[in-house]
């Protein structure tokens, strides 16, 4: 039962536990209500401790009861009957206290925290505020500057920084229930006051309509697009210049508000997109996976090294491989400098430095990786030389060890054709920075078992990733969208749009950076590489003819500060080149295409359109399991914007599948069906009346 009573002389412990997390869902929230009404009503009780078995104090409320109306009582109406009831109340804090959670915890009159568990407020990441009077308690009880922090950035924070702010009012490294109770014994013998947060005041003088401008202007680049943080901060001013029982009421207004904004709806659906895409179809949620205690990584360039740091970072000690003891000393050269640039931050102590590079250690001879449990090759981009790797981990490593390719594009099933038992093969495809961006790509081959594809998929979470799952094909997910998404950018280009016309119209839509100015910083030498060794049937000649000639020209990209764009000594601001608007108008010209005004509508939807119609035949072909799954990749590994839920959920909520079917027709009719063809899962989908939530592949 939850809430149930433990009594240990004159103090009483409510329990929760509802797993995984202590959620609090409707039972808890009537377990919280019975709790309080037990203890106000027992005589001997002079003190209620709020507690909970299991990981976590409660993480916040039932987010599964989204979009339903709650049943009552509601968590605002039991916080408040909380703070409001005669009795002593002591929140026992482990874990992460998030959300509902904490805001529960500050209905109580006292908190006492496990050391190095987190408190938080991370609503804001799910499009909604801390409606259960977190926006208006935290700021009265800790700072104005710590609760604006907490509520826009939605970062949980340490129990002893949450100390320091107020927050949090004893931070224990001993037993945290033995310690409660002596915490409530020793408050109930200094006979100390109750502390209901809503009597608080603020110092109103230190917050005035400049400091919220100066607050404002200081998120504004992290929130873009976002309209949760701002309501926060509305409640926040609400919070300094009204008193609760009014400012409450905006609280009330701003959350209701948020709950109809589609931008929650699109947050929540990337929530669970998240932890949905971590799950292998058909496996049992208990089946036995394998342990990764030491990995192996082939190759110590750029992506190597940033591979290994992920597993370094998290205590997993990695060995590198490398040709020669040069490119060895190079590629931890990097890595080290790489942990010093972030210790200078303050990010990184000089001891974690020395403790992260201390794991990592080099090797020239294969021998030496027999007993890893993972390795990945991240070698240069060539079937040949990755097949000679593999080959030679085959004959190396034990026959359990799990082998991954850290290829972008290539096959692996023709990569594990090389490999004794290829169901241990897979692909684990990083994006660079691999030590910082979150997704990771697993790409399950033909005969890849589904415990080392699960066993992969919870390291991932390990090493702090979003993992999913994509089938073989050309690009996998992320490349094989981008391509369709790319070749539209550079057909409206020939077409008349200009570049930075173009890329400002994607970054509006909150893309972090246009396709054009993406291309030039990734450097055109590589596509022209890629185009050399192809024939002129397998490219588009006509889009080519602007970055072949660039490239001619020496115009590589930002590193040569010069590609589509011009760039001034040092300053990677793109500025419109003249050099390009010539060959665009020559290419034109040489492929009678008539340049014409492009629309800003009209950028956007022949380039998320073209995104999601590759979306929807990467579906078609079993290539995702769920379209949840894709919206996933491209928000976490190309910068979709996350309030709009990833391309698939834009796609359907925000244009509706019927729209843009039509629209690829009409666009199949102007410029043919080489470029337009509309997925045949699309055209299933709109005569059915279904929904992509209905396609789960295994
Ligand atoms: C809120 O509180 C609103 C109030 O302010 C106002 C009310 C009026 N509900 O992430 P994991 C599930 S809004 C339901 O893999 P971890 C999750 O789906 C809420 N389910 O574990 C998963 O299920 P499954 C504010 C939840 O250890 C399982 O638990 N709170 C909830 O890596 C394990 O999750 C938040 O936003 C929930 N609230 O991380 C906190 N939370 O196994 C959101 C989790 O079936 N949660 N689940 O896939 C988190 O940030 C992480 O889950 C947490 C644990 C850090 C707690």
């Amino acid at each position: 039962m939850q809430g149930s009573i433990e009594k240990r002389g004159a103090v009483a412990i409510a329990w929760f536990d509802n797993p995984p997390v202590n959620a609090i869902s409707h039972e808890v929230r009537q377990g919280l209500m019975d709790a309080i009404n037990v203890a106000v009503n027992d005589d001997e009780i002079k003190a209620l401790i709020i507690a909970c078995r299991g990981r976590t104090f409660m993480a916040g409320a039932d987010i599964t009861e989204f979009g339903s109306s709650p049943k009552p009582p509601g968590l605002p109406e039991v916080v408040m009957a909380m703070s409001e009831s005669p009795i002593l109340k002591v929140a026992a804090i482990f874990g992460t206290t998030l959300g509902g959670g904490f805001e529960t915890a500050l209905a109580c009159d006292y908190r006492i925290a496990q050391a190095g568990s987190k408190v938080g407020l991370p609503e804001v990441k799910l499009g909604i505020l801390a409606g259960a009077h977190g926006t208006q308690r935290l700021p009265r009880v800790a700072n104005v500057d710590f609760a604006l922090k907490v509520m826009t950035s939605g970062e949980p924070v340490l129990v002893e920084a949450a100390q320091e702010a107020g927050a949090v009012d004893r931070v224990t490294a001993g037993d945290l229930i033995e310690d409660a109770v002596n915490y409530a014994e020793e408050l109930i013998a200094a006979a100390a006051p109750r502390r209901p947060i809503q009597d608080m005041t603020i110092d109103k003088a230190k917050y005035d309509e400049e400091y919220f401008a100066r607050f404002r202007e200081s998120i504004a680049r992290k929130t873009r697009g976002l309209n949760a943080p701002e309501r926060s901060i509305r409640c926040v001013e609400a919070a300094v210049n009204l008193p609760f029982a009014e400012s409450v009421l905006v609280e009330r207004e701003m959350s209701l508000e948020s709950h109809r904004d589609p931008q929650a709806k699109a947050l929540q659906h990337v929530f669970f997109a998240e932890r949905q895409a971590n799950k292998v179809p058909g496996l049992a949620r208990d089946a036995a996976l394998r342990s990764i205690d030491s990995v192996a990584v082939i190759g110590a360039g750029t992506m190597g090294g940033g591979i290994a740091m992920n597993f370094a970072n998290v205590g997993i000690p990695v060995k590198i491989l490398e040709m020669n003891d040069e490119a060895l000393e190079k590629g931890l050269g990097v890595i080290k400098k790489n942990y010093d640039a972030t210790a200078r931050k303050g990010r990184l102590s000089e001891a974690e430095v020395e403790k992260r590079m201390a794991l990592l250690t080099g090797t020239t001879d294969y021998s030496e990786l027999a007993d890893a449990d993972l390795v990945i090759e991240a070698v240069f981009e060539n079937m040949d030389v990755k097949k000679e790797v593999f080959k030679t981990l085959s004959n190396t490593v034990r026959p359990e060890t799990i082998l991954a390719s850290n290829t972008s594009y290539l096959n692996i099933d023709e990569l594990a054709s090389v490999v004794e038992k290829p169901e241990r093969m897979l692909g684990m495809h990083f994006f660079s920075p691999a030590n910082v961006m979150r997704l990771l790509e697993i790409v399950r081959a033909e005969k890849t078992s589904p415990d080392v594809l699960a066993t992969i998929l919870r390291l991932a979470k390990a090493i702090n990733k979003v993992g999913a799952v994509a089938g073989v094909c050309h690009g996998f997910i992320g490349n094989r969208m981008l391509s369709g998404y790319a070749s539209q950018a550079n057909r409206l280009l020939l077409e008349g749009a200009a570049p930075h016309q173009l890329d400002q119209v994607l970054y509006d839509f909150g893309m972090p950076m246009g396709v054009i100015a993406m291309a030039d910083l990734a450097g055109l030498d590589i596509g022209y590489r890629m185009r050399q060794a192809l024939d002129e049937t397998q490219y588009d000649v006509e889009s080519a003819y602007l970055y072949d000639n660039l490239v001619e020209m020496g115009r590589l990209g930002q590193k040569t500060g010069a590609g589509v764009y011009d760039y001034d000594p040092g300053d990677r601001t793109p500025k419109p080149s003249s050099i390009t608007k010539k060959l665009l108008a020559e290419a034109a010209e040489k492929f009678n295409i008539k340049q014409r005004e492009i629309s800003e509508e009209e950028i956007i939807e022949r380039c998320f359109f073209s995104l999601f119609n590759v979306g929807c035949n990467i579906l078609h072909e079993g290539m995702a399991y769920r379209a949840s799954d894709i919206d996933t990749v491209y928000i976490n590994g190309y910068g979709f914007p996350a309030w709009r839920g990833g391309p698939m959920h834009w796609a359907e909520h925000a244009v509706g599948l019927e729209k843009i079917l039509d629209r690829i027709r009409e666009f199949a009719d102007i410029y043919g069906d080489k470029y337009w063809q509309p997925s045949p899962l699309l055209e299933q989908l709109v005569a059915d009346g279904g929904s992509l939530r209905d396609i789960q592949n295994s």
